[in-house]
């Protein structure tokens, strides 16, 4: 059976096999990218029963998607074809330092069409956990109610809901509808994860202690930022720290972090591992990420996080 579900939209990637300018790049590698399907891939390989619901193309990105996901053992059955509508793409380009140039070729893709008649409920059934993001948000106005719809549903059947916000301004049409329609979502769900950056864009607040609060007053039961390279704060109503992060020293790309670092959280709590362990496993999983230019090649199997996290111990502030 499944442990967890998530849905949104996966796109086949390409990225830059040179530096430069996207339109100046000679050779690409293909990939895949969607941060929900990074989650259900880096669930999977740490052995969990992973499911991920979403539309592809019948085209060849879309078989390309489905071939791959069944390669991680992601469970693709609520995964539907849809006939007139192609799958998306995005091409990245190749930094040395920051983030990486990214450009998506997914307005009226596939994914972007699943909406509330393609829920199956059995199918949402069969999880205790369901992974969010804020991405089905924005893509359009079915995937948006799909994403209430499911929340809403899972809350409903006593299933636990975590929550990456995954700003993607490009994909709204103002900063105000985003900010709203996001944490519209959040204060229903468990457990939110956004990036310190996100949580001020989103509340308003720079200090992570006021971010959290501004959440659980709303009740969100556990709050947990990333901070980056410095690692993550957790707070819940009674308890509050910083795990600082792995020192890492050859950072490739850092797209896939957060993703990673989500698979860490939620292994946690899925195992019922104090907090405190389950954000050092997504550190440890945020840290494996930026190592490897893919979102998500880099993550790990449960054999390659224990041995990833005895030999690089790190302390608790
Ligand atoms: O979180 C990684 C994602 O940014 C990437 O895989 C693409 O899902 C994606 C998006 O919509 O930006």
């Amino acid at each position: 059976n499944l442990d967890v579900i998530t849905f949104g939209e996966a796109m086949a990637m390409f990225i830059a096999g040179e530096q430069g300018p996207l339109h100046e790049v000679n050779h690409y590698t293909r990939s895949l990218a969607g941060a929900e399907t990074n989650v259900a891939i880096g669930l999977a390989r740490l052995g969990f029963g992973s499911g991920w619901a979403s539309k592809v193309g019948n085209d060849s990105f879309g078989k390309y998607i489905i071939q791959r996901l069944k390669e991680e053992n992601v469970n693709i059955d609520h995964v539907l074809v849809d006939e007139h509508f192609p799958t998306g793409f995005q091409v990245k380009s190749k930094v040395v330092v920051g983030d990486p140039e990214v450009q998506y070729f997914r307005k009226g893709s596939a994914a972007s069409q699943m909406g509330v008649n393609d829920f199956q409920e059995e199918y949402f059934l069969r999880a205790n956990h369901l992974h969010m993001t804020g991405i089905p948000l924005a893509l359009s106005n079915q995937t948006r109610e799909f994403a209430k719809y499911a929340l809403e549903y899972m809350k409903k059947n006593n299933r636990t809901v975590s929550f990456d916000p995954n700003l993607r301004p490009s994909l709204w049409n103002s900063k105000a509808e985003m900010v709203k329609a996001i944490n519209e979502i959040a204060f229903k769900t468990d457990t939110f994860l956004p990036g310190i950056l996100e949580g001020g864009i989103l509340t308003g607040f720079s200090a992570p202690q006021d971010i959290a609060s501004f959440y659980l007053d709303k009740g969100v039961k556990l709050v947990i930022i990333k901070l980056g390279e410095e690692g993550a704060y957790y707070k819940t109503l009674n308890h509050e720290g910083t795990i600082k992060g792995y020192n890492v020293e050859n950072v490739i790309d850092t797209v896939g972090a957060g993703d990673g670092f989500a698979v860490g959280v939620i292994s946690g709590l899925l195992k019922n591992l104090p907090i405190r362990e389950s954000v050092m496993r997504g550190n440890a999983i945020g840290a494996l990420a930026v190592q490897s230019p893919g979102d998500n090649d880099g993550y790990p199997t449960s054999h390659q996080l224990d041995q990833y996290m005895k030999k690089h111990l790190q302390g608790v502030n």
